[in-house]
């Protein structure tokens, strides 16, 4: 219990502005270029209304960096693609005890996909999306945040082989829940990449609706994750698609 209580404080005194941005996107290794097809935000902080649009793809509250980037990123489908994630658009250069995120800042990190017509469209409230990755608290207690730390900002996301080509925003998603005992409290962070899935099949998973897709009263966004310490944790939105 002591421990438990030292860690709460811990994590209260260090979350002031230890944000995050997921601002590289890596395609079998390789990098696409530091924020190169990321619509990257000019500030970290969080989003936490779940009803917002800001959910989607950020950018409203934190507004996006302009002008909006023109690439959008080759991935073929079944390739392994790297989302980093670091403190500020500094980047790996950061000298910052905050990056990739606090340590404090324990939580899940999952990715969605959604079919558009272009890549290029400013217009991203309607989409239909489905997750692709999950990774919340594993068996040892260990969060997904805990490990994309140790990984210094980096998660290795499979791209579905089965997904049909063309164009898709791929919205790469952390939730820090040290605050999230009480709605709202739970801060999300996202950004989305402008993707060109290449050689994909003719799968069509199930998708869901940003906002919408979560409510403050899901158990995996208001929850106390200090008190009792969780052993099991309810990662929100649905299950991953796979093939
Ligand atoms: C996506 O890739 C296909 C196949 O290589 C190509 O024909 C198409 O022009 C690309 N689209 C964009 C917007 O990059
Ligand atoms: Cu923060």
């Amino acid at each position: 219990m002591k421990t438990s209580i030292a860690l709460f404080a811990a994590a209260l005194a260090s979350t002031a502005s230890a944000h995050t941005i997921f601002q590289e996107l890596y395609v079998n290794g390789v990098s696409a270029g530091h924020t190169t097809g990321i619509r990257v935000p000019t500030y970290d902080g969080p989003i936490s209304d779940v009803t917002s649009n800001d959910i989607i793809c950020n950018g409203g509250i934190n507004p996006y960096r302009t002008p909006l980037p023109t690439d959008i990123i080759t991935v073929p489908a079944g390739a392994t693609v790297t989302t980093e994630w670091h403190h500020t658009l500094a980047g790996a250069d950061a000298t910052d005890s905050d990056d990739p995120i606090s340590a404090g800042h324990l939580g899940p990190v999952m990715v969605y996909l959604a079919k558009v017509d272009s890549a290029l469209t400013t217009t991203v409230t309607g989409l239909k999306w489905f997750k692709i990755y999950e990774d919340g608290l594993d068996s040892s207690g260990v969060w997904a945040v805990t490990r994309l730390v140790n990984n210094k900002g980096k998660v290795n996301i499979p791209i579905p082989s089965c997904i049909p080509s063309g164009n898709y925003l791929l919205r790469a998603e952390l939730i820090a829940l040290h605050g999230a005992s009480s709605y709202p409290g739970a801060q999300f962070y996202m950004e989305c990449a402008q993707i060109n899935v290449t050689g994909g099949g003719s799968a069509s998973p199930a998708t869901v609706s940003f906002p919408g897709a979560y409510a403050g009263s899901d158990p995996g966004i208001t929850i106390n994750i200090y008190w009792p310490v969780v052993t099991s944790y309810t990662i929100p939105g649905p299950r991953p698609f796979t093939c």
